[in-house]
């Protein structure tokens, strides 16, 4: 009796585990001259195409909002310029990450504060790691400036929120777990 609620315990706990898939990104500078942008973040998702959860952390910025984006492609053979537009599978507008419209990969900001420490704590519908809008084998992106969330007067605002240029990023990759 009690070897098979072992045996259960363990079916549930195998089953568990294949469910959560786990993305780890490691930033690093899009140009070291300029900038020492680093990060590490981990992004969780528990249930097949539910929330995910991004945490971490991201030095060198300084004081505000930066623009935080999923980029189309993992290619940083021109650093974080070869990562190419937002990911963008549906040609939407850009927008921000609770509008109905928006780029897959609109994530909105990063805060960092007066001491310059940066913490990451998102929580995505959108963005999945499997299925049409799997981030995967993608790039993520922290910009100098403010994302205006597609709000803005500028004419990037509707394409990338005019949140200035790219200072660092890093490839969506998979984790064991
Ligand atoms: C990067 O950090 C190092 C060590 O803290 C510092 O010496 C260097 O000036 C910094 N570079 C830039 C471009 O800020
Ligand atoms: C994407 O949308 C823009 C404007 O909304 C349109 O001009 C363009 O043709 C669309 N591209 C595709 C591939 O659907
Ligand atoms: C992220 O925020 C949630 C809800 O505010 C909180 O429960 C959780 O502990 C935070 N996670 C981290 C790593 O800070
Ligand atoms: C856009 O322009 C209008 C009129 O010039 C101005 O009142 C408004 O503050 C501007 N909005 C932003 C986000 O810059
Ligand atoms: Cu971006
Ligand atoms: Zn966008």
């Amino acid at each position: 009796m009690s070897r098979m609620i072992l045996l259960l315990l363990a079916a549930v706990t195998a089953v568990t585990a294949e469910e959560t898939l786990v993305a780890v990104v490691r930033l690093t500078a899009h140009d070291a001259k300029t900038n020492n942008v680093t990060g590490d973040l981990k992004f969780v998702q528990s249930v097949p195409n539910g929330p995910v959860t991004i945490t971490g952390t991201i030095s060198g910025l300084k004081e505000g909002s930066h623009g935080f984006h999923v980029h189309e492609k993992g290619d940083l053979s021109d650093g974080c310029t070869s990562a190419g537009a937002h990911f963008n599978p549906e040609n939407a507008t850009h927008g921000a990450p609770e509008d109905t419209v928006r780029h897959v990969g609109d994530l909105g900001n990063v805060q960092t504060s007066s001491q310059g420490e940066t913490t990451v704590n998102i929580t995505d519908n959108i963005i999945s790691l499997s299925g049409p809008n799997s981030i995967l084998g993608r790039a993520v992106v922290v910009h100098s400036d403010e994302d205006d969330l597609g709000k803005g007067n500028s004419t990037l605002s509707s394409t990338t929120g005019n949140a200035g240029s790219r200072l660092a990023c890093g490839v969506v990759g998979i984790q064991k777990i």
